[in-house]
């Protein structure tokens, strides 16, 4: 871990910081549940285990005063119909935010919130988006060849809560219909009522 200011580089076209602490992959096998085609996580499963993305951070003390960064690059395919995504996530405390700056390709942000809310914006290079305090967040990318990479700051004690997300999905999917990326409802998916009398 630095102990003075430090500075680093993210040099296009890879966007791969000039220096990182952690370098993660996520391949389909961490997202099986995820994809509403089980059939099609199966059989990309049974010819191997793709990479989806990639995450390059930094180590920073997980305490509120910290910000903790990085770049996130996802990887352009689609399983089934439904596009490559990042797990996606609530942060354990909730009332924490995130800001990320798109650098590479075209894609979205899907969000929402406990009580249902949804929210989904479009991301481009140059584009910041400000994921408020209580909205879980997954990056889709919908470029044809192209990965989709951001630049992500959030605050140290953030914590992150994936199984929420894990057990049903976020209430909206990214599919593609006729060459285009359409925003539809995830079948999985239950409100906040349903899921109370379940
Ligand atoms: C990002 C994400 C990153 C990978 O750093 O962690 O894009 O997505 P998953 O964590 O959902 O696998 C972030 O939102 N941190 O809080
Ligand atoms: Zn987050």
């Amino acid at each position: 871990m630095q102990d003075a200011p430090y500075t680093f580089e993210v040099p296009g076209p890879h966007f791969v910081p000039s220096h990182y602490d952690n370098h993660l992959e996520r391949r389909l096998s961490a997202l099986k549940g995820q994809f509403a085609d089980a059939a099609a996580v199966e059989a990309m499963l049974a010819q191997g285990d793709p990479l989806l993305y990639e995450v390059y951070d930094f180590e920073r003390p997980h305490v509120p005063g910290e910000l903790l960064h990085g770049i996130s690059i996802v990887h352009p395919g689609k399983v089934g119909a439904e596009y490559n995504m990042t797990k996606g996530h609530y942060h354990q405390v909730l009332e924490t935010s995130e800001v990320y700056y798109c650098l590479k390709g075209q894609g979205f942000m899907v969000m929402e919130t406990p009580e249902g809310e949804w929210a989904v914006e479009e991301l481009h290079p140059g584009r910041v988006l400000y994921v408020l305090p209580r909205w879980a967040h997954r990056t889709v990318n919908t470029s044809p060849n192209e990965d989709v990479i951001t630049l992500f700051i959030y605050p140290g004690h953030s914590g992150h809560d994936y199984g929420t997300i894990e057990q049903q999905g976020f209430r909206k999917l990214v599919l593609e219909e006729n060459g285009v990326p359409v925003i539809v409802d995830n079948p999985r998916w239950q409100s906040p009522a349903q899921r109370a009398n379940a």
